[in-house]
């Protein structure tokens, strides 16, 4: 039971510096064609509105949209048939927090900002019926063929102190130019070899024999949102310190 007169001891408690960290978010939308890229998205840096806030963490959230138009042509003596081979493409996607020439250390020493790659595209096992070459180069004849393929999904990633040259990279007054952009791998198997007269070390289209492969319409589209979480520096927090005053007496 406890008694609301003067409490037989006192404790003075500093309650554990209580800080809640606030956010700070914008989203950039980007559409951009991949066989022109890259593309250099503008973003709002993190300002430490002259070190009266510190940046404790960055989260990149990555909304892709992906459309790929591929074309295959043979060039073949002899027809071939869906599943005599494959072929697989990946594109890697990669975000520059800064350009190499300018950005952030403009006519300084060499700049090398930080990236990091926040997701991939897979067009896997493309296979078709070819016939022999038609002796024309780049139609839509019956030895080629085109397929679609598309994907849409989320890539989520933050960063804290733990990535310090992160947090460095998107902090100063005012915009950053950023790098977005990728490259492609294109793989490409005989599951049963037609055995066409090899072509030499360059192939040449269209003359020597061989299937080729091209992406005549690749659109990446989408949206990144960047949120910044921050806290007052610590001479600031010290002003939002909670005391607390803690009285107890217990009756005997
Ligand atoms: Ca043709």
């Amino acid at each position: 039971m406890l008694d609301r007169r003067l409490p037989g001891s006192l404790f003075l408690l500093m309650a554990p510096t209580l800080v809640v960290a606030e956010t700070l978010e914008q989203t950039i939308p980007f559409d951009y064609d991949v066989n022109s890229g890259p593309i250099f998205p503008v973003i709002e840096s993190f300002d430490t509105q002259g070190g009266q806030r510190e940046l404790t963490g960055v989260t990149f959230e990555f909304n892709h949209n992906f459309d790929l138009e591929m074309f295959v042509e043979s060039t073949g003596p002899t027809a071939i048939n869906s599943g005599d081979f494959l072929v697989d493409f990946t594109y890697i996607t990669l975000y520059q927090l800064g350009t190499v020439d300018g950005g952030k250390k403009e006519g300084g020493p060499s700049n090398d900002p930080p990236f990091f790659g926040p997701g991939a595209f897979f067009a896997e096992s493309v296979t078709g019926a070819l016939a022999a070459y038609d002796g024309v180069p780049g139609n839509d004849g019956p030895d080629a063929f085109r397929r679609n393929f598309s994907d849409t999904f989320t890539v989520t990633q933050h960063y804290d102190g733990a990535d310090p040259d992160v947090l460095a990279a998107v902090t100063d007054v005012g915009q950053l130019t950023t790098v977005f952009g990728g490259f492609s791998e294109t793989f490409f198997r005989w599951i049963n070899d037609p055995n066409w007269p090899a072509p030499g070390l360059f192939p040449e289209y269209p003359d020597d024999a061989a299937l080729w492969i091209s992406t005549p319409t690749f659109r990446h589209s989408g949206d990144i949102t960047i949120t910044y979480e921050f806290v007052p520096e610590p001479a600031t927090a010290g002003s939002l310190a909670a005391l607390a005053l803690f009285a107890l007496r217990r009756r005997r």
